[in-house]
């Protein structure tokens, strides 16, 4: 792993300075939590992808809290595969449920799991002790603790499981990504129940919010994973101090964030300048792409840089960013480690030409080597991944929590905290008109919802 880091120099931008970190010999330090079938999934390509960096060994626990048998089953031999061959992954924990009460899980339905709720919270409390018991064998507290969760399900206990890593690590960076729904079914539960229950259970944490693509969900997956593995093994923090990228990055953009957070990702074939180098050297056991003198490489690195901030970049439609607040973007390319550093300043002063660091003065950018493994293709590809804090109203939450109001009738008040805990999304609009659930008194609301 080889990582170069460029920022304005004293945030005036009249000068860009790049510095090259050490990355390795770092503690392992992260946690991650997937709660359902697809958190399980994201789970899962995190893993991949930080395998692919050679970086698999700063996760100290996986948990794949999916109460489901044939998630269960598919992890382990995917894991048997991944791990297998893997070098550096054999000191991560991997944790699964031992109570499975249905083998199909709960079908979408937030709220049967309470027939088994004993059981489920021992069973919970008993990953939370061995979550901690590894992290005590690593003499290292979790920095950073990534949790892929949704609205279905597994949310309920997902965000029980949050509660109760939260109790046991209170001074670890939390990050719970959001899936926020796209069938009507489970958008009706989010609106009757489950936001409400997040609220409380997520009480206080920057959420990282996507969408859910109707087909292609396991490339959207790959985009999540991809982004989220380079922002762990980049380094922004200027001191140079080690620990956790993720989690200085998650701590600098909370200070501008309103509870949540963005995250936009262009993927690009590179253009290869010469032929291929092969290399065969550890840990550089994949073939990387030789750069030449040539100017194209670094222009279109900056190319893409600009991509990030159309729309279709963004994981979840609709999320918006502001120009003037921090901004963390990574990229992650797959040349040889001596061509990074040349390449990391040309592509910067391209940057700078075009006015990028003039229009976002607090945007970092780091350059990090990687050769992802891209499906069947062996053509290289570089990964530009934007991660943005965001303020006030959620647009996409408004949508499913109320389908009802057109987008003039909102409300016009700006709060800057509208994250979980405030309650804000679920009462955007009593200002002028309270709440009131159509089918009368709260308590039968759900005899008038019928589930499929
Ligand atoms: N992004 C993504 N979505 C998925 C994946 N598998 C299923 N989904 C979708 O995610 C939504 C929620 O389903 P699950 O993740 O199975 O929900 P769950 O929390 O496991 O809850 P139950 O299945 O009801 O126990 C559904 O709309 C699925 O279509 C996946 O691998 N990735
Ligand atoms: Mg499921």
């Amino acid at each position: 792993m080889s990582s170069i880091f460029v920022r304005p120099r004293s945030r005036g931008h009249q000068l860009l300075r790049t510095a090259r970190r050490k990355t390795e010999g770092n503690q392992p330090s992260l946690v991650v939590l997937g709660a359902g079938t697809a958190g399980a999934r994201r789970t899962l390509m995190f893993l991949q992808r930080m395998s692919e960096l050679s970086e698999i060994g700063r996760i100290q626990s996986a948990i794949f809290y999916d109460c489901n048998e044939i998630t269960v089953n598919y992890v382990q031999s995917f894991l048997r595969k991944l791990l297998g061959r893997s070098k550096h992954g054999t000191g991560v924990q991997i944790l699964f449920p031992t109570y499975v009460p249905l083998p199909n899980g709960f079908m979408r339905d937030p709220r049967l799991f309470e027939e088994y709720e004993g059981p489920l919270e021992r069973d919970m409390d008993n990953l939370v002790a061995q979550i901690i018991g590894q992290s005590e064998r690593c003499a290292q507290t979790p920095e950073a603790i990534i949790e892929f969760m949704g609205f279905a399900g597994h949310s309920v206990l997902g965000g029980r499981l949050h509660r109760k890593l939260r109790g046991a690590f209170p001074g670890t960076v939390m990050l719970p990504i959001l899936m926020l729904p796209h069938d009507h079914v489970t958008e009706e539960w989010t609106r009757r129940y489950i936001w409400e229950q997040y609220e409380d259970l997520l009480e206080g944490s920057e959420c990282l919010l996507t969408a859910q693509s109707s087909s292609h969900f396991g490339e959207d997956d790959l985009r999540l994973a991809t982004g989220l593995a380079g922002v762990e093994v980049a380094d922004f923090d200027e001191e140079g101090r080690t620990g956790s990228p993720l989690a200085a990055a998650c701590l600098r953009l909370s200070t501008s964030s309103g509870g949540w957070l963005g995250m936009a990702t262009v993927k690009r074939k590179m253009q290869v300048m010469r032929k291929f180098e092969w290399l065969r050297m550890p840990p550089w056991w994949r073939q990387y792409a030789a750069v030449g003198e040539e100017e194209e490489l670094a222009n279109s690195v900056g190319h893409a840089i600009w991509s990030t901030l159309d729309p279709p970049a963004q994981m979840a439609e609709g999320v918006n960013d502001l120009r003037h607040v921090p901004q963390e973007v990574v990229v992650s390319l797959p040349v040889h480690p001596d061509a990074l550093e040349p390449l990391a300043t040309s592509a910067a002063e391209a940057l700078d030409r075009s006015n990028l660091f003039g229009q976002f003065p607090n945007m970092d950018v780091a350059f990090n080597t990687a050769r992802f493994v891209e499906g069947m293709s062996s053509e290289p590809y570089m990964h530009i991944t934007r991660v943005y804090p965001v303020q006030g109203e959620v647009a996409p939450v408004i949508e499913i929590l109320h389908p009802d109001n057109s987008p003039d009738r909102r409300s016009a008040r700006l709060a800057h905290e509208t994250g979980f805990g405030t309650y804000y999304h679920l009462e955007a609009f009593s200002a002028e008109e309270p709440f009131i659930p159509p089918d009368g008194p709260e308590e039968e609301w759900t005899q008038h919802v019928r589930y499929i």
